[in-house]
């Protein structure tokens, strides 16, 4: 049982109440509210990045403390009356202090975006030489006059910034040009080794030597290996970068201890970004935890690049940490990661081929191209099915970012249910069967469909019978019964 344990009869009470307070003013919001709880429960979900928090995270939401603006810091605001938000504030960081060994930590940031953004301009502000933005950054933002912000942006015309390939499994925050982060820097990145599918830590050093970067930026969103952060942090020293590590995906298994030492990346790096609510299971938000040196930058977020902080949000990430605190939260993240491992194993022993042929964190990366489909074919098949996953690119992948030839599969979710070994070996039964049973339609001019498939006659009620039976065994939220 790996649920976070909460009083189901005191649960089902909030939510049914709460379900008839909304109903009353908006019946088709209580709808579908009541809808999303019965999709989730009903459904397969292995997306990599979600989770299902706990009724106290949640209920935490739902609040008066939305109503209240705390602009500013603790103690240090821009509003009056923010003396319960410091409570909250003071809490969540705390919290996130001590389970993660920070020095420092922001709990303001809405998204992972955020958190990204607000690093960005700290280290931006901490380290760059040029007298321009010594001179802006010396001045609170408000201060900044048009002449300053003329100035500093010259400045930061030639930041760069070496990260992860996307197709290697990088994040389009992590200096891509769909995402500002791509135009704030000069980005080059490093991938993976052709043949191993591994990140090659020479081709790293040696990208680093010759681009010189102010940032070397570590972490992903669809590698399925665990990389060495010390490592890193001797990269980024030898050519004076700032490391910075965004841990969205496996924060969850950094606070439960399975990735420690080198591959723990808060002490390596200069500044830590994350999301709260995927393998760490919190709500839905970002945090950036940092060095002591870079502390006074980051707590500038907002204003600079924050709205005022969700305090509401603030105090679920509060519940959330204090959870993945408890020595619960540690088998649990254990389980995360060897329930991928046995995911893999049964994909790989039925013929998948998996990028690095294998894994070691919290999901797996399939290249479906031998099944003849592409990776959308893959995901709408699966999801006709009841399987819930996400297509994703593999490196160099020849059908690229839109249509990709990969699907990435996670644990953090149905290991929160509960699921073991043998679910997990059923699970990627199922799934080896509905993507043996696709076959792209063919286009008038005979060339076979990117995006179209028929899937063989009763797979997908097969599918879904098969998936209902271990569902059960396993409920969401056991006991908590809406009306
Ligand atoms: N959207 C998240 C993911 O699915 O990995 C990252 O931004």
């Amino acid at each position: 049982m790996t649920h976070q344990p909460f009083d189901a009869a005191a649960a089902s009470a909030a939510y049914n109440n709460a379900l008839q307070v909304i109903a009353a003013v908006e019946p088709t919001i209580a709808g579908a509210i009541r809808a999303e709880l019965e999709d989730q429960r009903s459904s397969l979900k292995l997306i990599a990045s979600e989770n299902y928090a706990s009724p106290a995270t949640l209920l935490t939401m739902g609040n008066w403390l939305s109503d209240k603006y705390a602009e500013g810091t603790v103690g240090h605001r821009f509003y009056a009356g923010c003396q319960n938000v410091d409570t909250v504030e003071t809490a969540a960081a705390e919290h996130a202090k001590a389970l993660f060994g920070a020095p420092h930590a922001y709990v303001q940031p809405h998204s992972g975006i955020d958190a990204n953004l607000v690093a960005f301009w700290a280290i931006l502000a901490q380290r760059i030489e040029s007298p321009a933005l010594a001179e802006a950054s010396a001045k609170h933002v408000n201060d900044l006059s048009d002449e300053d912000w003329d100035k500093l942006r010259k400045a930061l015309g030639d930041q760069r910034m070496l990260g992860m390939s996307l197709d290697a499994g990088g994040h389009l925050t992590h200096g891509f040009r769909p995402n500002i982060s791509g135009k704030m820097f000069n980005q080059h990145s490093y991938g993976t080794d052709s043949e191993t599918g591994l990140l090659d830590y020479d081709e790293v050093a040696r990208k680093a030597r010759e681009f010189k970067p102010l940032i070397l930026i570590a972490g992903y969103s669809a590698y399925p290996r665990k990389v060495n952060f010390a490592k890193m942090r001797e990269i980024a020293d030898e050519v004076g970068a700032t490391l910075m590590v965004d841990m969205a995906h496996f924060a969850g298994l950094v606070a439960g201890k399975v990735f420690n030492g080198d591959f723990d990346p808060v002490p390596h790096a200069h500044v830590t970004t994350t999301t709260t609510h995927k393998s760490l299971r919190g709500p839905r938000g970002g945090m950036v935890l940092c060095q002591p040196e870079y502390a006074d930058s980051v707590d500038r977020g907002c204003p600079m690049v924050l709205g005022g902080p969700l305090s509401q949000t603030m105090a679920a990430k509060a519940v959330a940490l204090a959870e993945a605190r408890q020595p619960s939260f540690q088998t649990y993240a254990q389980a995360v990661a060897d329930n991928a491992v046995t995911l893999a194993e049964g994909l790989m022993k039925r013929g998948v081929k998996l990028v690095t042929d294998g894994t070691e964190n919290h999901l797996v990366l399939l290249d479906v191209s031998s099944y003849g489909i592409t990776g959308r074919q893959a995901e709408s098949a699966l999801l006709d099915a009841g399987i819930v996953t996400n297509r994703n690119a593999v490196p160099r992948d020849p059908n690229g970012a839109w249509y990709t030839s990969g699907v990435r599969i996670g644990t953090p979710a149905l290991t929160t249910r509960g699921f073991g070994a043998d679910e997990f070996d059923k699970v990627a039964e199922l799934i080896v069967d509905v993507l043996s049973s696709v076959t792209p339609t063919t286009t008038a001019a005979g060339a076979a469909s990117k995006a179209k498939y028929v899937l063989a006659d009763g797979v997908a009620d097969k599918t879904r019978a098969a998936s209902a039976e271990i569902l059960d065994k396993h409920p969401l939220y056991p006991g908590l019964v809406l009306n």
